[in-house]
């Protein structure tokens, strides 16, 4: 039975804290703030047999730790980990799906509103003490009612999504590479069709090459002057200039975003767009979803380090069908 307490787990950058103060009481936890491999002088390296870490692990830093079994992800998105060179080398990776998906849903849905209603302005607007001398907020020119959804990635989220638009009385369609046997919603083989047919396009797709700016300047247009776009996924799979100039020229009418391309920093186009609703990648930011990710990444961990399989492996290492520890 391996002594959790003396396995060395190299955390790079920022972790959630509670999760930081859970590693450290169960692991030997390195803590490598600049998150720069560079920086773990040499001698320290053989001894790191984990990684746990925010979706940044190349291939370089697995490469630079001779005996890394393990990369434990903290969030369901891993497209900054790379999990096929990991695959290739026999390294295990870890996410954390599921337990995180009905928070994420609900900030689409709270997002989409505050797009659509201009929930925050309104806010501004009282706390200003404009209400009492203005009058009341103008009027939006938007509403969710009578729109017909498309959902670019009908996974667990995009699905969490789906069954709350429906709750609103909302039309409900999507684009996946596949289509689902298990839903009635009208599926498009291509994201330009699905586009074509609504008028409020919500992305809950992975990042990653296969997803990258997905959505340009063409399905923009598709999406057309009175198209709303929702980004919960990843920044990447939007062209920003695209979107920048497609706000500003009226190709669609408004944006919410809670991912973006370089975070944590979002392009003055966007900080400038009137009709853009913008949010510091808050999806999943409660404490008790946090903890809940943070518990799932150190299960995983411990787990492996007993000889067990983990829960959530992704599928890249699952289809190499890599060989538990132990
Ligand atoms: P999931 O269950 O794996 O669902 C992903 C869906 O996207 C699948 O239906 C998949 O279907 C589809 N998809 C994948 N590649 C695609 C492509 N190239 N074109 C069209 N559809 C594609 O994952 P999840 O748990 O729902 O999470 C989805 C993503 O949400 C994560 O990967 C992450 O990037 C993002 N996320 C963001 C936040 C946030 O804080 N904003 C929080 C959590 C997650 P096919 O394979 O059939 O294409
Ligand atoms: C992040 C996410 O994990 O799970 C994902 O893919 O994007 C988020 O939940 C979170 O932002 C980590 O800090």
């Amino acid at each position: 039975m391996t002594d959790l307490k003396a396995t060395k787990i190299l955390v790079p950058g920022s972790i959630n804290p509670d999760t930081f103060e859970t590693l450290k009481a169960t692991f030997d936890v390195r803590h490598l703030p600049s998150r720069n491999i560079a920086d773990l002088p040499e001698e320290e390296r053989p001894a790191i047999l984990g990684v746990a870490g925010f979706n940044n692990v190349p291939a370089k830093l697995m490469d630079a730790l001779p005996n890394l079994e393990i990369v434990a992800n903290f969030g369901v998105g891993y497209d900054g980990v790379d999990a096929n060179h990991a695959a290739s080398k026999g390294i295990m990776v870890t996410n954390t799906p599921d337990v995180l998906t009905e928070e994420v849903a609900d900030t689409a849905l709270g997002l989409t509103l505050m797009t659509l209603r201009d929930l925050g302005r309104a806010e501004q607007y009282l706390r200003a003490g404009r209400w009492e001398s203005d009058g009341p907020f103008p009027l939006t020119q938007t509403t969710l009612r009578g729109r017909t959804a498309g959902i670019m990635g009908l996974g667990r989220i995009g699905l969490a999504i789906a069954t709350r638009l429906e709750a609103f009385g909302v039309r409900v369609a999507y684009h996946n590479r596949t289509k689902r046997d298990d839903v009635a919603y009208a599926y498009h083989d291509t994201l330009k069709s699905l586009a074509e047919a609504v008028d409020l396009l919500v992305i809950a797709a992975p990042g990653g090459a296969s997803t990258d700016k997905a959505v340009d300047a063409e399905v923009l247009k598709a999406l057309g002057p009175k198209g709303v776009l929702i980004n919960i996924g990843r920044g990447t799979t939007v062209d920003e200039e695209a979107l920048i100039v497609a706000l500003k020229d009226g190709t669609i009418q408004a944006a919410g975003l809670d991912v973006f391309e370089k975070e944590p920093k979002v392009p003055q186009g966007l900080l400038d767009a009137p009709n853009a609703v913008l949010l510091p990648h808050v999806a999943s930011a409660s404490r008790h979803t946090r903890k809940a990710m943070g518990d799932l990444l150190v299960e995983n961990l411990k787990l492996w380090f007993s000889g067990q399989d983990v829960v959530t492996p992704v599928a890249e290492v699952t289809r190499t069908g890599l060989k538990r520890r132990g």
